[in-house]
């Protein structure tokens, strides 16, 4: 090869997805690859809309409060309207679910197709303002056999979705995804327009060095998040403590977490009984994608991607990351009881 020559071989994101679906053969009817193109064009819009949101006065509050009570941005509203559009545009789904709409959105008529797609349009909204990362969180499921595509069909233990991604938007516009066979990152050329494989086969390392929660709220966690977190600043003689790295974006925590390993940390505590991040369309994708890289995601005593949904916009505690910290954090939960 003449490595002054540019690449005229390049892996975009579609010949990737199609590739993996031809592996399966007979099996594989195109749906799911059409439902991942309309997926990266919502991304790849938001993305231009991310990058200029300070030009055109899309900073600030849309004047409406979400499900949660919280202010939107107009950001946020404007990522919800373009996923909503494509998504149902794209025949492929069934049933959304949107951090953003209270209800789930039922596809009837010539629209209608047999996946569900479960998102958080933009999530991290308190970093769009200062220009940090921030990034589209989905999960897709199947409908069941024999169901016409209802509320039921999102209601299903995450190890059930059939891809899980994300698509952070930093210096550049990042998505990393998973089918279920392995974690691939793939890089936004915005001259192409394409994304492309730019990180194949994602491994999250064993262990790693850095920990990632919100210790602002030290003062309300449960004891075993505390002698965990106080494990690892205050290590046996002769090893170093973990570092602290924590931007309040999950994505941008996450992807730091799947490319340098480390253990991210979302817990309960006595104010938030439930933790903060949403079980459908935050921890869930995180979970399948963590797994998938070969890490391990739980509540502190039971696998994420084994929980039940009773309601679409739920949440749950969230620990992520290399499988050994992981592990060590178990521990203390189990002492504890
Ligand atoms: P959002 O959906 O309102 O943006 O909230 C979710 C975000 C996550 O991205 C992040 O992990 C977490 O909230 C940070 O919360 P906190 O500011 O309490 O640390
Ligand atoms: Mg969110």
């Amino acid at each position: 090869s003449r490595e002054d020559q540019p690449n005229t071989d390049i892996i975009t994101l579609t010949r990737h997805v199609l590739s993996e679906q031809y592996k399966l053969g007979a099996a594989a009817t195109g749906d799911l690859t059409l439902l991942l193109t309309a997926i990266q064009t919502t991304s790849k819009f938001i993305a231009t809309n991310v990058r200029k949101a300070r030009l055109i006065n899309l900073v600030g509050l849309a004047g409406e409060t979400n499900v949660q009570g919280e202010e939107q941005k107009k950001l946020d509203v404007l990522s919800n309207d373009i996923m909503i559009n494509s998504l149902r545009a794209s025949g492929k789904t069934a049933v959304l679910v949107s951090e953003e709409l209270e209800d789930a959105v039922i596809i009837e008529g010539r629209y209608k197709g047999k996946y569900c797609v479960v998102f958080d349009p933009l999530d991290g909204s308190s970093n769009i303002d200062a220009g940090v990362n921030i990034g589209t969180i989905f999960g897709v499921y199947h409908i069941a056999p024999g169901s016409d595509g209802n509320i039921s069909d999102v209601l299903r233990p995450g190890s059930e979705m059939v891809a899980a991604g994300y698509t952070m938007y930093g210096s550049s516009a990042n998505l990393v995804l998973s089918t279920g066979n392995g974690v691939n990152g793939y890089t936004l050329d915005a001259a192409l327009g394409e994304f492309i494989l730019t990180h194949p086969n994602i491994k999250i390392p064993p262990r790693g060095k850095i920990y990632s929660f919100n210790e602002g709220n030290s003062m309300y966690f449960h004891p075993p998040v505390v002698s965990y977190l106080n494990s690892i600043k205050y290590p046996p003689a002769g090893k170093a403590p973990y570092s602290a790295r924590y931007i309040g974006s999950m994505v941008a925590d996450v992807h730091r977490t799947l490319l340098y390993g480390g253990i991210f940390g979302y817990p309960d505590d006595k104010k938030s009984k439930s933790g903060k991040l949403r079980l459908l369309y935050e921890a869930f994708p995180m979970a399948f994608l963590t797994e998938q890289a070969g890490g391990l995601a739980t509540t502190g005593t039971k696998r994420i991607l084994d929980i039940v949904p009773t309601n679409i916009h739920e949440r749950c505690p969230v620990f992520l990351g290399s499988k050994d910290d992981v592990l060590d954090l178990i521990r203390f939960y189990k002492e504890a009881n």
